[in-house]
């Protein structure tokens, strides 16, 4: 079955793998609002979860970056006096030092992770949500905070007011990937966060408008995030953390939402909003639990 799904990082990149395990052809359409540049190199946070979940590399426990990691850069950064509030991994740094030199050459970024993806054997496919530059701004009452240091250096502390997406207008699809989202027979949207990691994707002209009848994984679970700050800025937004308010969220996108069992009671009022709710165990502990994730969200 040709599968397209938006996705962020951890939680999506998850699911991603379920997909890949049952045999779909997948292509994923990633996130790039993370994207920063940090010590001289480009970042892609989305991105690389996902490339490190579906070639095995990732570490489940951590949620970002490659398991069997090492830290002796960060150590030897943080003693010549370097910033060291993002953690760059010493076999993760490979990743980006190799992004970094490939676009500063003129590479696209959709082109350099098809590389990477090539050189470790993954067949799926994991598209930027564009080639130019998206930056995801977060609103806050200390002010407007670049997502990363909203993110990590001020560990989503700030009460949020709202978003931007820097570069949205100008920004196109990256190739391909509008096309996997006309030819899908089933469009997915991860359980990823609504505001910071589908939004961005939604905000490139083009995705909104073919994105149709999507099948979501809700990313809450009894009114709280199952990773990051879903339901801190739910409620920061004046909504109630819910698989309810996901489901208004994505209206006119999704035709059903995968809630957990713990929300079996919100289906009705989910369903009252004409989209189907399939109740299911969304916690995904490992990549057998993704796998039968993956398969109720195909058979929906
Ligand atoms: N997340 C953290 O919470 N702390 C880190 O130090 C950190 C480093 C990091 C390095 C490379 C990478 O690809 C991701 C990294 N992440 C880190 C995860 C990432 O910032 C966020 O999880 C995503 O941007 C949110 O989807």
């Amino acid at each position: 079955m040709k599968v397209a799904a938006l996705s962020g990082g951890v939680g999506g990149a998850k699911l991603a793998e379920g997909l890949m395990r049952t045999g779909a052809d997948l292509t994923v359409i990633a996130n790039t609002g993370d994207d920063f540049e940090h010590l001289g190199l480009s970042v892609s946070p989305d991105i690389d979860s996902l490339v490190y979940a579906l070639s095995g590399l990732a570490d489940r426990e951590r949620g970002w970056g490659r398991a069997n990691e090492s830290w002796s850069f960060m150590g030897a950064l943080g003693a010549l006096g370097g910033e060291t509030w993002f953690n760059l991994g010493d076999l993760d740094l490979a990743m980006h030092v190799l992004r970094s030199e490939r676009l500063a050459a003129g590479e696209p970024l959709s082109a350099v992770t098809a590389g990477f993806l090539g050189r470790l054997d993954v067949t799926a496919r994991v598209i930027p949500a564009t080639d130019q530059r998206l930056r995801t701004l977060v609103e806050t009452e200390s002010g407007r905070l670049a997502f990363q240091h909203y993110f990590v250096r001020e560990r989503t502390a700030p009460r949020v007011t709202g978003f931007a997406f820097e570069g949205a207008e100008a920004a196109r699809p990256a190739p391909g990937a509008l096309e996997a989202l006309q030819k899908a027979e089933r469009i997915v949207i991860c359980p990823s966060n609504p505001y910071i990691s589908i939004d961005p994707i939604l905000a490139v002209t083009g995705y909104r408008e073919t994105v149709r009848d999507a099948v979501c994984v809700s990313p809450i679970i009894g009114g709280k995030a199952v990773k990051g700050p879903a339901a801190k800025m739910m409620s920061e937004l004046g909504l109630e953390p819910s698989s309810l308010a996901v489901a208004r969220h994505y209206r006119g996108l999704i035709r059903a939402l995968v809630i957990d069992e713990a929300d079996a009671h919100e289906a009705a009022a989910i369903e009252a909003e004409g989209v189907r709710a399939i109740v299911a165990p969304t916690l995904m502990a490992g990549p057998e639990d993704a796998e039968r994730l993956a398969r109720i969200v195909l058979e929906a």
